[in-house]
């Protein structure tokens, strides 16, 4: 079975581990992962969501924080700091370092972005196949007020998401560049010969969202021959982890988990999953077109996690298009 899943950070790598212990030996599993949260700093391009994928299923990664890489050091960091060389609001550890340096130099070589995944990803071995949404370059970018009273100014999203945790509203979520980005190559055939799409709980604005935003891509989706099932990121009216909520607010998207399942609407989904918390929320979704499930979606272990890897499955085969 092929299986092409949509994936942002942590909670869509938390999601491809369970699912690749849930699937058959000779499935094949093939991540679309979102670059609009890139950012370039010290002269290096740095890819979190496709570094959070790569070192979660390939076994690198800081697993408390979910991002990162696990037995870190801070040289590099604080040496930068030593030289008053900002910004020092996103850590970058040394061994994480390293896959940026990389990276930027195989790019400075010519190579596409999915050409240099997939390098990384021959060290790594993730276990699926992890195409960048587009090898051009996307960055999102949030609107927030000004200090000081001055108008809206528009920050990087890490900079909106780790220096102000999210902690201003944002008037708008804007993918730089989405506009002129293609599908990377690889992306429209997975696809088209998907047996079955799936929408991990990733951020469906800033995750999901800048994914569907490049041109092509959702109509990929929507003309799929293959089932789409979703599960929410939204748990009792909040998201299970990270700040969902504020981003959702920017695009006039409730946080609730039937609300999450109506903003993709029916012509992407065909099937939605939603907590037990949430089983009053099934007739809602349902109403919009999408059959809908309550099943737990706490991520709280990996046989849990395969458990709704499970069940995603089962209902893309009950709604299979
Ligand atoms: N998140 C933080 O909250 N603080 C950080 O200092 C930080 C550094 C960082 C470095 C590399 C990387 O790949 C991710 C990093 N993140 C950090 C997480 C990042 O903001 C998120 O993983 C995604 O952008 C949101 O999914």
């Amino acid at each position: 079975m092929r299986i092409v899943v949509l994936a942002g950070g942590i909670g869509g790598a938390r999601f491809l581990r369970g699912l690749k212990a849930a699937v058959a030996p000779g499935d094949e599993i093939t991540v679309i992962g979102n670059t609009g949260d890139d950012i370039h700093l010290f002269g290096l391009k740095v890819c979190p969501d496709l570094d959070t994928v790569m070192y979660t299923l390939g076994g690198g990664i800081n697993e408390e924080q979910g991002w990162g890489r696990a037995a870190e050091t801070w040289s590099v960091k604080e040496e930068m700091k030593a030289y008053g060389v900002g910004p020092d609001w996103f850590g970058l550890g040394d061994r994480d370092v390293a896959t940026h340096v990389v990276r930027t130099q195989m790019l400075g070589a010519g190579y596409p972005l999915s050409a240099v995944t997939e390098a990384l990803c021959a060290r790594w071995q993730p276990g699926v196949r992890l195409i960048p949404m587009s090898d051009d370059r996307v960055e999102t970018h949030i609107l927030i007020d000004g200090e000081g009273g001055e108008g809206r100014r528009a920050v990087h999203f890490q900079e909106y998401w780790v220096r102000l945790h999210a902690g201003v509203p944002a008037h708008a979520i804007v993918p730089v560049g989405a506009e002129d980005a293609k599908p990377a190559p690889g992306v429209l055939e997975a696809l088209a010969e998907a047996d079955v799409i799936l929408f991990p709980p990733s951020n469906p604005v800033v995750s999901i969202g800048t994914i569907l935003s490049v041109p092509g891509i959702r109509a990929a989706v929507a003309g799929a021959a293959a089932p789409v099932v979703g599960l929410s990121p939204i748990v009792g009216g909040a998201p299970v982890r990270g700040m969902a909520d504020k981003v959702l607010a920017a695009v006039g998207v409730e946080s609730t988990a039937d609300a999450v399942a109506r903003h993709y609407g029916a012509e992407l989904l065909d099937g939605w999953l939603v907590d037990t918390a949430d089983a009053g929320a099934v007739a809602a979704v349902e109403a919009a077109g999408i059959t809908c499930r309550a099943v737990p979606l706490l991520m709280t272990d990996p046989a849990a996690t395969a458990a709704m890897a499970r069940t995603a499955l089962a209902l893309a085969a009950e709604v299979r298009r």
